[in-house]
């Protein structure tokens, strides 16, 4: 058996009930083969695959915190730190009640690899926790955050490990954990990225994972001839990275026809409005279905309680599908119906939306497919600017830290197609993507010893 095949079943046997790390090890792995391959003796010999799926360090805590009505509960915190080689270990912190070690092992391991495709020195993390933000006040959300922080700040710091924001965690949860780290280690310091601007925070960190999201699509289109203005779009998603998706493909001269949320989603002809979507989802934190009392013309329909998919947005006939929501959302039978209709790329906003079956259905059938460790690196590459802009304790302008995302985009899109081609996979930007990220990891790995 193959040194790879071998590690993927051991990674099966000893991470058992971890479906999501299972498949984000099996993506990745799979498409590294011919390094690997050609190295097996030496990696074999100097255990490279075993360090690399195994994080060098997971915490799991309780979180004791107290409702309005005074209640009190108890949510379970992670902090899964994966991979340190080329930096501090760095990366978001998911608050939603779906949260297990594994489902933050798969998003560290994605992690690892952007990092690296970055060109930023940061190492790979992932935390969060099982604490359901939906319909919670502000009191409530901060009692949870101050509880998280209480236990979680001896375990990180500006050059040890330095978290942000994730799905459910944005700039309100940042600042009061922010509060919280300071108060307790009574050092100011940019622990956390995604701050507020009055304390340290970078312009254009809130815009940056979709803007980052466009530039790597408009790239990629342009690098096969193909012009994003006039394109239309299926987005899914309404959270951070759909928002500014959404403003940015508009900006680009396409068009928007699709959302969605937890509840259902959206079809909006004229071009979904993205300043509606910023009053309903930063501001009021509402339903999507409030969404046509401000344009009766777009239809909106609901899902079935606790449904995960995306289904009917992906019916809609566009030429870009943008899945921007969460993993495993677009299915075989999705990518079917937007091949039928047409497609002509897919870039994914979220970690891991297209599942193994639906990005080979793809790329079997010439749609360009950017993998989300490529194509939604900007959050992340952006948070390594704000890092850098509070070690030397200035601020940068929007317009200076934006032209900075953009050349950091074209770079990863162009990472990702040189080692594509290298290896004779022209075109397949997700094992040029894994490649790429791989060979610094190891890179670095080999030079810093077995540790
Ligand atoms: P948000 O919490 O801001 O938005 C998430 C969106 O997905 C919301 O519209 C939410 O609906 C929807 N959603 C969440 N869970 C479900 C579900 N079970 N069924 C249907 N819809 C659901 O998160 P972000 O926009 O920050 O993150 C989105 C994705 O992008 C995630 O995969 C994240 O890991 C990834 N990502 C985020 C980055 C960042 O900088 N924020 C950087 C790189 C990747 P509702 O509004 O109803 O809650
Ligand atoms: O998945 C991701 O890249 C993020 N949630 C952003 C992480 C970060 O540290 O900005």
């Amino acid at each position: 058996m193959s040194y790879i095949d071998e590690i993927i079943d051991q990674v099966v046997a000893q991470n058992p009930d971890e479906p999501l790390f299972h498949q984000a090890v099996r993506e990745v792995l799979d498409t590294i083969r011919v390094v690997v391959d050609a190295n097996e003796a030496q990696f074999r010999k100097d255990a490279v695959l075993e360090r690399l799926v195994n994080p060098e360090r997971q915490v799991k805590f309780r979180v004791p915190w107290v409702d309005d009505q005074g209640n009190a509960h108890v949510n379970t915190g992670y902090r899964v730190q994966f991979n340190s080689a080329i930096g501090p270990y760095k990366g978001g912190l998911r608050l939603d009640k779906s949260v297990t070690l594994g489902m933050l092992k798969f998003l560290g391991f994605e992690q690892v690899f952007k990092n690296a495709l970055t060109t930023l020195p940061m190492g790979g993390g992932k935390g969060g926790s099982d604490f359901d933000p939906k319909g919670k006040s502000d009191r409530e959300i901060m009692a949870f955050c101050q509880s998280f922080m209480t236990e979680l700040f001896r375990h990180i710091g500006a050059d040890t490990d330095v978290p942000a924001g994730d799905l459910g965690t944005g700039g309100r949860e940042i600042g009061y954990m922010f509060g919280q780290y300071k108060r307790l280690k009574n050092v100011y310091e940019g622990v956390l990225t995604g701050k507020g601007l009055s304390f340290g925070g970078s312009l254009a960190r809130t815009e940056a994972t979709g803007y980052g999201l466009l530039y790597f699509t408009k790239e990629m289109l342009a690098c096969n001839n193909i012009d994003i203005a006039g394109k239309t779009c299926a987005v899914s998603g309404s959270g951070n990275v759909a928002i500014y998706a959404i403003q940015k493909a508009t900006q680009m001269g396409a068009k928007v026809l699709t959302c969605s949320d937890r509840t259902g989603w959206i079809y909006d002809e004229e071009g979904v409005d993205y300043t509606i979507l910023k009053e309903i989802k930063e501001v009021k934190r509402t339903s999507l279905a409030e969404y046509v009392n401000y344009r009766p013309n777009a239809k909106y329909t609901a899902k079935a309680a606790g449904d995960n998919m995306d289904h009917g947005v992906w019916t809609v006939k566009v030429d870009i599908a943008l899945p921007c929501g969460r993993e495993n959302t677009i299915d075989l039978d999705d990518a079917k119906n937007l091949v039928a209709n047409g497609v002509i790329a897919v870039a994914e906003g979220a970690n891991m939306p297209t599942n193994l079956e639906a990005t080979k259905y793809f790329q079997e059938n010439g749609v360009l497919f950017a993998p989300g460790k490529a194509s939604n690196a900007g959050g992340v590459a952006t948070s390594g600017l704000e890092m850098s802009q509070n070690s030397e304790r200035l601020s940068w302008s929007f317009e200076e830290v934006d032209a900075k995302l953009q050349s950091i985009m074209i770079s990863i899109f162009h990472a990702a197609d040189d080692a594509a081609k290298k290896y004779g996979m022209e075109g397949n930007y997700v094992a040029g993507a894994n490649i790429a990220g791989f060979e610094k990891v190891l890179n670095a790995m080999n030079a810093q010893g077995i540790v």
